[in-house]
This record gives C-alpha cells, sequence and structure tokens, in this order.
C-alpha cells in the first residue's frame, strides 16, 4: 500500500502545473528569513458533522463558509483551488447515542476515518487540505490523515491548536460526553480508543509539537490531561494579552516545528471573541479580537510551514447574516497568505 502510493506521488510531480506566484508581489517580505508563500493547490474538504455536540447548526458550517466565498477569495491569492465535496455524515436522528460518556462515538470515528483517508488522498495528490467542519471532532480525522501522509515518508507533524477550549477531555473525564471536546486528547494518545487508534498507531502528534494557543475556558480535569498528555506549550488569553500575539506566535510555531515537516493547523472559531464571531458551537468571552486572529494567520502564512488546515464550529443557526463565516474566509485568506500591502 504504502509503496504503491510512493510511486503514485512521483509521478504528478512531473506534470504538475507549475507554481503560480501570488499576484502583486512588488514589496519584501518584512523580515529576515521570513518566507513568502508560493500559489498552492489547495482541495477543500467539508465534513458537515454535529454529533460532537449537543447545540444543532455546525453540520451547515462548510455550506456557510462557501457561500461566503471561500473559493473565489483564495484563486484571487494566486493558489489553484478544487472543492472536493463534502464527507457523507449521519445525523442525530438517526442514530444511537452509544455511550453517555462519549456521544455518537462510533458514528463520529465512521467519519473521521473516511475523512482521514480523504485527506491522505488529498495530500498523495500534491494538493492542501482544507477541511471545512462541522465541530471540532472532526480534527480527528484530518490530523490523522496528515500524519498518516507523514509518517508513510518517516517524519513526524506539529499540532498547531487555536481554540478557547483544550478539547482534551476523555470519556472519563468529560463532564458532557460531547466528543468535540476530545479530539486533542485523541491526538496524544489519551483516547477515546477508537478515535485515538485512526490508521492503526498512536499518538499522532508527540507532545512536544503539540501546542495550544488562546484557550480561556478549560475543565479541571483537563489541566489533569494536559499534564498526563505532557503538553508544556499552552497559551492562554492572558499570554495573549501580556506578551502579545507576534510574540506568543513565534513561540508556538518554533515549538511545532522543531524536527517535523511542518504543522497543521487547526482553528476553532471560537477562539475569536463572540463579539466578532458570534454564530459558533460554544461561544466564550474574552476571545481574540478581530486583528489579533488576522495578525496570528498572517504570522503562520510568513513561516511558510503550514500542512493543511481546518477551520471548526461555524454555526450558521446563532450567526448573524453569515458574519462569522465571513470572518472564517477572511481568515483563511490570511493565513494562506494574504496580505495587506
Ligand atoms: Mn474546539
Amino acid at each position: 500500500m504504502a509503496e504503491t502510493n510512493e510511486a503514485k506521488r512521483m509521478t504528478p510531480a512531473e506534470i504538475a502545473p507549475p507554481q503560480i506566484a501570488p499576484p502583486q508581489r512588488g514589496h519584501q517580505p518584512q523580515a529576515i528569513g521570513v518566507q513568502t508563500l508560493p500559489g498552492r493547490n489547495i482541495r477543500i474538504l467539508g465534513v458537515p458533522l454535529d454529533l460532537g455536540q449537543s447545540r444543532r447548526g455546525v453540520d451547515m458550517g462548510p455550506s456557510a463558509v462557501r457561500v461566503a466565498g471561500l473559493e473565489a477569495r483564495l484563486e484571487s491569492l494566486g493558489h489553484q483551488v478544487q472543492d472536493g465535496g463534502n464527507i457523507a455524515v449521519e445525523i442525530a436522528e438517526t442514530q444511537n447515542v452509544g455511550e453517555r460518556n462519549a456521544k455518537y462515538l462510533a458514528a463520529i470515528t465512521e467519519t473521521c476515518k473516511h475523512e482521514a483517508e480523504q485527506v491522505l488522498e488529498i495530500l498523495e495528490a500534491d494538493q492542501i487540505p482544507l477541511v471545512l467542519g462541522g465541530d471540532h471532532s472532526v480534527a480527528a480525522g484530518t490530523v490523522s490523515g496528515v500524519a498518516e501522509f507523514y509518517r508513510r515518508k518517516k517524519k513526524k507533524i506539529g499540532l498547531i491548536w487555536i481554540d478557547a477550549h483544550a478539547d482534551i477531555n476523555t470519556p472519563e473525564t468529560s463532564p458532557s460526553g460531547n466528543v468535540h471536546g476530545m479530539p486533542m486528547a485523541a491526538l496524544l494518545g489519551l483516547g477515546p480508543a477508537p478515535l485515538r487508534d485512526i490508521f492503526g498507531w498512536s499518538p499522532k502528534v508527540a507532545p512536544e509539537n503539540a501546542v495550544l494557543i488562546g484557550v480561556r475556558d478549560i475543565d479541571a480535569t483537563e489541566k489533569e490531561n494536559i499534564r498526563r498528555a505532557g503538553i508544556t506549550e499552552v497559551y492562554t488569553m492572558r499570554d495573549i494579552d501580556e506578551r502579545g500575539m507576534r510574540t506568543v506566535m513565534e513561540e508556538a510555531l518554533r515549538a511545532a516545528g522543531r524536527g517535523t515537516a511542518g504543522y497543521h493547523v487547526s482553528l476553532d472559531m471560537d477562539w475569536i471573541d463572540p463579539e466578532d464571531a458570534p454564530g459558533v458551537g460554544t461561544p466564550v468571552r474574552g476571545g481574540a479580537t478581530y486583528r489579533e486572529a488576522h495578525l496570528a494567520m498572517e504570522i503562520i502564512a510568513d513561516h511558510g510551514r503550514m500542512l493543511s488546515f481546518e477551520i471548526v464550529e461555524v454555526n450558521p443557526v446563532i450567526d448573524e447574516h453569515n458574519r462569522t463565516a465571513d470572518l472564517a474566509v477572511e481568515l483563511i485568506a490570511s493565513a494562506f497568505g494574504k496580505k495587506i500591502l
């Protein structure tokens, strides 16, 4: 299997279209050693899953983000964009909730496995996966796919988790049993087991390459899980307030990039203050401002080491005229190299 994929990967390199430089590159990068991104080949994948949480509506997230003009925006930056459509997902009405401490875990795992295969296929086609959630449990699928692709090349990946929450509960510790609070725990090897063991190995990310940014609402049990998992790079909103976004991002990207092929960026829209992003799964006051959020994405683009990107928890049902999805598109554009000047 791995050999076949390896061979398949070699051929398109020759026939791949030439890299398109972003338009209007009249200026130099602001800092020495900072790269600018060439045009990239991106494939969008929607995962309209909402089984991971109790407030309904994030299943419409991929649609809302597409309606906000995602593809055209990325193409205007000089990227080639293909929309791979949505993954088929189950809905709560047809499913058994299963164990109360990990609701709908079986159906979520099926979706994440399918998604992981798709993400792997996107990378094998020399494209950058851009995943649209869905609730944050879809990250277990995305990151598994990216990690598997690089594992076959004997490389590790880093993980940048930008979120109001740590999402590092396990069925044993979760107060709600909602699986969207567990993907980080799954990816770092704590559990739940079915999500942890996608592709039959774990952990998908080493704790020293996993970074939490913007957290401000952590369960007491999660603090213990952060220690158990061995994550040391945790940047709370207080760190951002006191030290500034630039310093936090530089340190975070350095940790995620150390000894890795690069990193996956998982952006939960609830990271941003509800003032600017009201349409999210779990709004929490005191989040990143509009400008802080853009700056974080711009710094990620400057470094040029992002392997894949996902945006999750956009909930059009409680949004105001799709402004949260509009902001999501703006932030994706910044992460993929949009510059003010
Ligand atoms: Mn989250």
